[in-house]
């Protein structure tokens, strides 16, 4: 099936990105132009995200691949997947790919914290969405987190995961057929991206391989994709910054090619 691809963009990587994409890539992406909240309730963020996608894409059965910008911007998936995969699934597995788990001080008295924002934004996704499973993958800390929720919460420890993906196969099998996935760029090691945040210690051909084998094994109802700081940390130095801005390019290049592919 042909894919939906939209280019968030809220900030400076995500224009850069998108503009690139739109004059470079085979299929350019759709300019979805959105306001910068780092903190925003829950209710807003569905209307932010629904007022900026047009009707043809929320209304079709195509799956979307987004790619947005800085990580601190990730709880706008929570959007995505109340404004677009709960229109394509009544019951999927959510597959987080990040070096945190986004699930810090999720709870108040009497249920989840209406305020959303980069750290808290998944157990939002588990309950008021129609992800019915959250797995997390290459995520630190995350045990704690997890307590208590044993049938709808799954982890692959990052000791496990760099063993080889067999672990991911054996975690799919617990989750619906539907699938959708998101990706943090800070799962990568810092010698792959910039990201502004404490990273992972995956080489980018990992997280490839994982996207290949979720791919192969469920149907993916959506993809998102945030991260890049665009060089932040090295904009002084201009030969560094411009060699982060290739290499992250190139990563979002190979992932737009791996998820648009149809091999069918
Ligand atoms: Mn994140």
């Amino acid at each position: 099936m042909d894919w939906h691809f939209l280019s968030l963009e809220m900030d400076l990587p995500s224009r850069l990105l998108g503009e690139h994409f739109r004059q470079t890539y085979v299929q350019p992406p759709e300019q979805i132009t959105l306001p910068e909240r780092t903190i925003v309730s829950r209710g807003k963020l569905i209307r932010i995200i629904e007022e900026a996608i047009p009707d043809y894409i929320k209304d079709s059965k195509a799956p979307t691949l987004c790619f947005s910008g800085h990580g601190e911007y990730h709880h706008y998936t929570y959007g995505l997947c109340k404004v677009l995969a709960d229109r394509r699934s009544k019951r999927y597995g959510y597959v987080h790919i990040d070096h945190h788990h986004d699930m810090w001080d999720d709870s108040e008295k009497g249920g989840l914290r209406k305020e959303l924002h980069c750290g808290r934004f998944v157990k939002s996704i588990r309950a008021n969405t129609n992800a019915s499973h959250v797995l997390t993958v290459g995520t630190q800390e995350v045990e704690k987190e997890l307590e208590g929720n044993p049938a709808q919460y799954h982890h692959i420890p990052n000791h496990e995961l760099e063993k080889g993906l067999f672990c991911i196969d054996s975690a799919l099998q617990r989750l619906p057929d539907d699938v959708y996935v998101s990706i943090d760029l800070d799962f990568l090691s810092p010698k792959e991206i910039s990201t502004g945040w404490p990273e992972g210690s995956f080489k980018k051909e990992t997280l490839f391989c994982c996207l290949e084998l979720i791919k192969e094994r469920k149907r993916l109802v959506g993809v998102d994709v945030c991260g890049w700081d665009a060089g932040g940390q090295y904009r002084d130095d201009r030969m560094r910054y411009l060699s982060d801005a290739r290499k992250a390019i190139s990563i979002h290049h190979t992932l737009a090619g791996l998820i648009l592919s149809t091999s069918e």
